[in-house]
């Protein structure tokens, strides 16, 4: 069975861990504390980062963008991305929002502050941050929205990885209450329907100790 070094809230290993679970693919979870700098885990990967994937061949593979690339290579059922090069091409810039910009403006502002920081031991919370990403998150439900407009996914009419990165950063925030989802009820709406799917089963089970998810984290009918 593949083996899968993670962390339970990084959206890069969630982003993967739905990948694996849309493709119906069993793997063993492995938590990984990247900031402990493991000899053994840097030899599977000398960038220090999760997720690593190590395939039933015993292969490790990093770099959640090459993980997704080779699983969609090796197990193309059900596709994550479009037949046509112009709509592949969309869906591969909207994971690069999420994977970059997103994850740049938002989710290192607000989750690197409120959990790695103290899983860590690297201080407390930087309020700037924290103001930040609060007020960046806006620009960025309000950009799916737009996205949302006449149909039912980011890309277009079919579920695709770009609606698995972008549920895989949201569910990180959402566990610790950082989404205002009232506020934006298509995003809700998409992300219920997310939430739904068998693939988000795992991860609305993880529970960090000494971090309770909101209330609402792995209610269906939020
Ligand atoms: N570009 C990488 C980013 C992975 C990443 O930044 N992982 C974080 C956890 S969310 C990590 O392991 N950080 C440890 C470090 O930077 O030392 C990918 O897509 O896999």
């Amino acid at each position: 069975m593949p083996r899968l070094y993670h962390l339970p809230l990084s959206p890069f290993c969630r982003k993967i861990r739905l990948v694996l679970a849309e493709k119906r693919i069993e793997v063993e979870l492995i938590e990984e504390r990247p900031w402990e700098k493991r000899l053994d885990f840097l030899r599977l990967n000398p960038a220090g980062k999760v997720p690593v994937l190590i395939t039933a061949n015993g292969q490790a593979l990093s770099e959640s963008a090459a993980i997704f690339e080779y699983l969609e290579e090796t197990v193309p059922e059900p596709p994550l991305l479009p037949a046509d090069p112009v709509q592949r091409a969309e869906v591969r810039r909207l994971v690069g929002w999420f994977d970059d910009k997103f994850n740049r403006e938002v989710t290192e502002n607000l989750l690197f502050e409120r959990v790695t920081k103290r899983l860590a031991k690297l201080g407390y919370p930087d309020g700037a941050c924290l103001k930040a990403g609060s007020q960046n998150i806006r620009v960025h439900l309000d950009y799916a929205t737009f996205l949302l407009e006449g149909h039912n996914w980011l890309a277009g009419p079919r579920l695709t990885i770009a609606d698995l990165a972008a549920a895989a950063h949201l569910s990180c925030l959402d566990y610790v209450g950082d989404v205002p989802w009232d506020d934006y009820p298509a995003v809700r709406d998409w992300y219920s329907v997310m939430k739904s799917r068998p693939c988000f089963r795992s991860l609305l089970a993880d529970h960090l100790p000494g971090f309770p998810a909101t209330d609402h984290y792995a209610d269906l009918d939020f």
